[in-house]
């Protein structure tokens, strides 16, 4: 017996059109992959794609690649994944399953207050699988607390489990996730097929527990991991016995840039020196630009230009990770209190101390005059009072307080 194990393809999860066609054309190798090994059947233990209802273009591909495999009398077994299920909507998978291209076990049916999730036999090996399908939020925990081990135990042969829910045991120091313990899984199975996890693992221990990650990438930090060398791909399980198939669709630069204490006229610099001396060609670039600046504003970061130069030097894609880049420049401030007078002053007062102001022109000055000009953006319109009249008001009474009338008139 012969079999492929794939997980967490996210099917969708990408709208960049060249990292699309890379997650589409991977799928298809895997299922290529499959007929040359000339598997029984594939499992897929769950977020076959990456929302419910996926873009239908992206179905449309998948299931002709699918069709082509199922059309050889092969099964593709699925439970579903923490993402391609919703408890109140049809999903793509049930819409995939009436039209026959994918089969999915362990229905649940309740026995006695006890769960009994569906078991199928594989017609073409004699396979017998079963498992419990992935919810948002770990809710399949409680499925395995009332599950019915003795009914599950009963089936006689070469057993399989899908599941999709992370491992504690597997935990990484660090790592925070809500899951099951491998104890939690039904005894007896020769092969659990494993979900949920985004990295690669083979737990073989009482019992052979197998995740082999994303076939392509889900997130960000998939994209992240993978240019940093970690290898995606799917498992052909033969005998018992697994081997990672490597489908790693393209290498990839890793580049880390703190700009804490640089200008962003400085770290503008920075970037375009090291866009131009990365060798990028066909290969899918992240990049972390993190730390505080010491002056100007994040928005003068240029990263349309880099991303530009980038691409122009023959990178399939640039991901940008730049949300722990701060400014000092700007911040929004925390002011806790009850009183909107004073989260005003409070707010206008912090913003104050990070700005640079003509000589003069004190910060309380700055606060004071902050204060009066918000007090005439909040005017509210009058009743019968057009918009253009309404907008000329508020405008001459800003204008008003600021002082700059002679200035605007000239
Ligand atoms: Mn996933």
């Amino acid at each position: 017996m012969k079999f492929a194990h794939m997980a967490d393809i996210h099917l969708g999860a990408t709208s960049e059109p060249r990292l699309r066609e890379l997650e589409m054309e991977t799928f298809r190798r895997a299922f290529e992959e499959c007929l040359e090994e000339d598997v029984d059947f594939v499992v897929i233990a769950g977020d076959l794609f990456h929302v419910n209802i996926p873009d239908l273009s992206v179905v449309k591909e998948a299931t002709k690649v699918m069709m082509r495999f199922v059309e050889t009398g092969r099964r593709i077994y699925v439970v579903y994944g923490s993402h391609d299920f919703s408890p109140n909507a049809t999903s793509m998978v049930d819409i995939l399953e009436e039209a026959g291209v994918i089969v999915r076990v362990g229905k649940p049916s309740t026995v006695n207050g006890m769960l009994r999730p569906e078991v199928v036999v594989d017609r073409r090996s004699g396979a017998i699988l079963t498992g419990i399908s992935g919810r948002k939020l770990s809710l399949e925990k409680e499925s395995f607390k009332h599950l019915d081990r003795e009914y599950l135990a009963s089936f006689k042969g070469f057993k399989i489990f899908l599941f999709h829910s992370a491992l504690d045991d597997v935990r990484k120091s660090g790592e925070r996730f809500e899951g099951i313990a491998s104890t939690d899984l039904p005894e007896g199975f020769d092969y659990y097929a494993g979900g949920h996890l985004h990295r690669r693992i083979e737990y073989l221990r009482e019992k052979k527990i197998v995740y082999p990650g994303p076939l392509f990438t889900g997130w960000g930090i998939d994209l992240e991991n993978t240019v940093k060398g970690e290898r995606r791909g799917f498992y052909i399980v033969e005998d018992g016995a697994p081997r990672f198939l490597d489908m790693t669709a393209f290498e990839g630069v890793y580049e880390e840039v703190d700009a804490t204490g640089l200008s962003a006229f400085t770290l503008n610099e920075r970037l375009r020196a090291l866009a131009s001396r990365m060798d990028v060609r066909g290969k899918v670039v992240v990049m972390r630009v993190f730390g505080e600046l010491s002056s100007g504003k994040t928005s003068e970061v240029e990263f349309a230009s880099l991303r530009e130069e980038i691409m122009k030097r023959g990178a399939i894609y640039l991901h940008l990770n730049r949300s722990q880049l701060r400014s000092r420049e700007f911040e929004g401030q925390a002011v806790v209190s009850d009183d909107v007078q004073k989260i005003e002053e409070e707010t206008f007062r912090e913003f104050s101390k990070s700005r640079k102001f003509e000589e003069g022109r004190l910060n309380t000055e700055a606060v004071a005059l902050s204060k009066s000009l918000l007090q005439q953006l909040k005017v509210p319109k009058m009743d019968g009072e057009t918009e253009g009249d309404y907008e000329a008001r508020v405008r001459d009474a800003a204008i008003d307080v600021l002082g700059i009338k002679d200035l605007l008139r000239g």
